[in-house]
């Protein structure tokens, strides 16, 4: 379950992502309680998924309600491995459990597991269970679980309001299948037909993305944001995708009618924005990370494991 090279297929060549296993929630008179210092956060800072709850939690200032442990960008055979089986700057050990592998946690709290061993994982560290490993769900989990616990400021930032659930919803309709997942259906596909239309319809919606900043009609110095002018998870989750794409995705995964730098000005806007300017975006971007990740970590497609040193820079400045 952990060799990405032996993923099953589709019969066509498409690459299929499975639903994450691990779907319950904090809430306050539930079974996960929010509580400060009991949950712990498993994440890889090469990966797109885990990365967006990284960002919530210091939107959110749960730095200290939260704890994180970062695993080394190689995975391998085993899957995702801590410092102990695999020291890269940067990764850590499992301070719960002393696993090795992030998939020794999976098959503690459920020794039958047979699922993909993914991060993020959020851990409950009072029952020794595995709370949630599906990000999206990660991500509203941390916008309201500890409101009534943080300073009053960090609580009052919403992610998801209310008045803009319609939008954001549709926007992930069409974003995560062709954008966020799309990436991975072009660079995973085994057959040119699975490939193209993976690349056709991911290049379709950057197209459509660009078109929503160009209706927005700002000015040089404003801050652009992909709906109802303020930053909501539809950033977040969107950023994940659209840092990685000139390092990695680009070239890696095949995704290169053009890049984001060159091909999508209002896009790279936004982007450098986030990142220059938002130090909750910056901060948790790791590029030696992300690019080590990608390029070591699926030999189907980089065999010899070289890892590319452009572009130079990772991000422009703005
Ligand atoms: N649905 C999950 C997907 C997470 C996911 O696929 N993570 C990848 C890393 S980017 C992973 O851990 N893969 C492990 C594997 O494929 O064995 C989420 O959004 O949280």
């Amino acid at each position: 379950m952990s060799d990405i090279s032996k993923s099953k297929m589709e019969q066509d060549g498409s690459f299929n992502r499975k639903p994450s296993t691990f779907r319950d929630v904090i809430e306050k008179g539930g079974r996960y309680e929010p509580e400060k210092g009991r949950y712990h956060l498993y994440v890889s800072y090469a990966c797109p998924w885990a990365h967006r709850t990284l960002i919530t939690r210091k939107i959110k200032g749960l730095e200290d309600y939260v704890d994180v442990t970062v695993v080394s960008p190689h995975m391998g055979n085993h899957g995702w491995p801590f410092a102990k089986a695999d020291a890269f700057p940067g990764a850590g050990d499992d301070p719960v459990i002393g696993a090795e592998h992030i998939k020794d946690l999976y098959l503690k709290v459920q020794p039958d597991y047979d699922g993909k061993f993914t991060v993020p994982l959020l851990f409950d560290k009072k029952l020794n269970k595995a709370v949630n490993n599906e990000s999206s769900e990660i991500l509203r989990i941390f916008n309201t679980a500890f409101n009534h616990l943080i300073p009053e400021d960090k609580a009052a930032i919403d992610l998801y309001p209310e008045a803009l659930r319609g939008e954001i919803e549709a926007s992930h309709e069409w974003i995560y299948p062709t954008v966020n997942n799309g990436v991975y259906r072009s660079g995973f596909a085994t057959s040119q037909g699975a490939y193209e239309t993976a690349v056709k319809a991911l290049f379709d919606s950057l197209d459509r993305i660009e078109k929503m900043f160009e209706s927005q009609k700002k000015n040089d110095t404003d801050e652009y944001f992909l709906i109802g002018n303020q930053l909501t998870e539809s950033d977040i989750r969107l950023y994940t995708t659209i840092v990685r794409f000139d390092p990695v995705y680009h070239g890696h995964f095949k995704c290169n009618y053009r890049t984001i730098r060159d091909g999508y000005p209002l896009m790279h806007r936004w982007l450098q924005n986030l990142y220059w300017k938002h130090p909750e975006f910056k901060d948790t971007t790791d590029f030696d990370h992300i690019k080590t990740h990608y390029y070591w970590s699926h030999p189907h497609i980089n065999p010899t494991r070289v890892i590319p040193l452009g572009p130079i820079p990772n991000i422009r400045p703005l």
